[in-house]
């Protein structure tokens, strides 16, 4: 065979991993350690994770690129090693087969750009070649580009991450990790859904808490939480002097053990003597729950798929009902209208037909961080309760002040429950 520029081995993994060929982290890692181990000089590695199966990445390397498509489903890696030079990519491919416990593969190998059917331009690269080497040679060259996508069918929300993996369990209920994202810190996904991030967390803690709180006053002694298992809802009631007693129930003992090990600025409430936390079923716990117990009871749960479903249920609201005292509040997690309307919509006839049309209110705020950014909590009253009027402005603006909130304020508790005209329609 006559001389050629490059060489590409076309490679067929198969009988993988499952788990390694859908996690874009741990393939990035590969990839770029394949190409290091057979001498390459690493540009720039680009990977993303298809929901729910899938990684699609490339490695670019001074010697032309490593790429991967993976289907988690067949067990399957379709990789190229493109390399010229003196690179023997073969070493890259001893490497991935072992990192993807491979015991069936393939591999073509081809050459490239064949000097023969080529014709040389004639002009001297060689002093701009040797400028670029300078940088390539740079351990702080290579740049990665890792993709975490929090998706339904037709939208994404993506955060570029470092390609830490602090926590990866599989619980009896879900995956649990703790990642890394550069713009938000460290975040807490479950099954692939972003749950709560370091840099944008007390949007959500903020308003699920203290709206609640600042109406029911004084009157706020006994409190159940359901889910919560980070932690940031019982750190944000227990600002509070009022309360007597929060019981918390996460189903996931993983989720607190991950949040407790790795975001502990928002894990850091568990151990208050006011906190009963039990780890069990929240949707039996409320359904076995004494009536008219509590004052606030708070669903700061999932969202609809896996074990949170259950968060939906007209039966679930229906005991929470029974569970509140005839003067308490009701405040869930409710979706965004408009990532997913219908369960948004749903929730709120199922609160209305519970409640009473007059005693719903949705509350609207932001989080970066979750597909669309758009996101809501949906209450529900019983008793003379107006979430709409702050009885004393000046007691919430002092506590706003002393507890230093980033997010939460007396105009934002108003303003949150204006909802813009296409809300309006979907609750109609
Ligand atoms: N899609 C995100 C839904 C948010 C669910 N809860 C977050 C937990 C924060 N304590």
């Amino acid at each position: 065979m006559g001389k050629a520029l490059g060489n590409h081995i076309l490679v067929e993994f198969m009988n993988c991993d499952p788990r390694v060929m859908n996690d874009a982290a741990s393939i990035e890692r590969d990839m770029v350690e394949a190409a290091k181990k057979a001498g390459a000089t690493v540009i720039n590695s680009t990977f993303h994770h298809f929901s729910p199966f899938g990684v699609s990445g490339v490695v670019v390397i001074q010697e032309s690129h490593l790429a991967i498509h993976t289907w988690p489903e067949w067990g399957y890696a379709a990789v190229d090693l493109f390399t010229c030079g003196e690179m023997d990519a073969w070493i890259s491919f001893d490497y991935l087969k072992k990192c993807f416990s491979s015991d069936s593969y393939s591999a073509i190998e081809l050459k490239r750009g064949s000097v023969n059917l080529l014709k040389r331009n004639d002009f001297d690269i060689s002093s701009i070649r040797t400028k670029a080497q300078e940088s390539w040679k740079n351990p702080d060259f290579s740049t990665r580009n890792v993709w975490f996508t929090d998706k339904d069918q037709d939208q994404a929300l993506s955060l570029r991450f470092t390609g830490e993996v602090f926590h990866d369990v599989q619980s009896p209920f879900q995956r649990v990790r703790i990642l890394e994202s550069y713009k938000y810190g460290k975040l807490l996904t479950l099954d692939d859904m972003v749950m709560t991030t370091e840099k944008d967390e007390f949007h959500y803690h903020e308003m699920i808490s203290h709206s609640a709180m600042f109406t029911l006053g004084d009157n706020a002694k006994n409190i159940l939480v359901i889910g919560g298992g980070d932690g940031g809802t019982v750190r944000e009631l227990l600002r509070h002097d009022s309360i007597e007693k929060i019981t918390m129930v996460e189903i996931d003992q993983e989720v607190i053990t991950a949040c407790k090990k790795h975001l502990p600025q928002i894990a850091c409430a568990f151990d208050n003597p006011k906190l009963d936390l039990i780890v069990d079923d929240g949707i039996s716990f409320v359904k076995n729950a004494k009536p008219k117990t509590y004052d606030l009871i708070i669903v700061d749960g999932s969202d609809p798929i896996g074990p949170a479903e259950g968060l939906f249920s007209v039966e679930f609201y229906r005991n929470c009902y029974a569970a509140l005292k005839d003067t308490g509040i009701l405040v869930s997690q409710g979706e965004s209208p408009k990532f997913n309307d219908k369960v948004f919509s749903e929730l709120n006839f199922t609160l209305k037909e519970i409640f009473g049309a007059d005693k719903t209110k949705i509350s609207l705020f932001f989080v970066p961080t979750y597909p669309t950014g758009m996101w809501s909590f949906q209450y529900g009253i019983k008793g003379d309760l107006d979430l709409l009027k702050i009885a004393d402005v000046a007691k919430v603006d002092k506590f706003v002040k002393e507890k230093k909130l980033r997010y939460y304020n007396s105009d934002i508790q108003i303003a949150s429950f204006a909802l813009p005209n296409f809300v309006k329609e979907l609750i109609a």
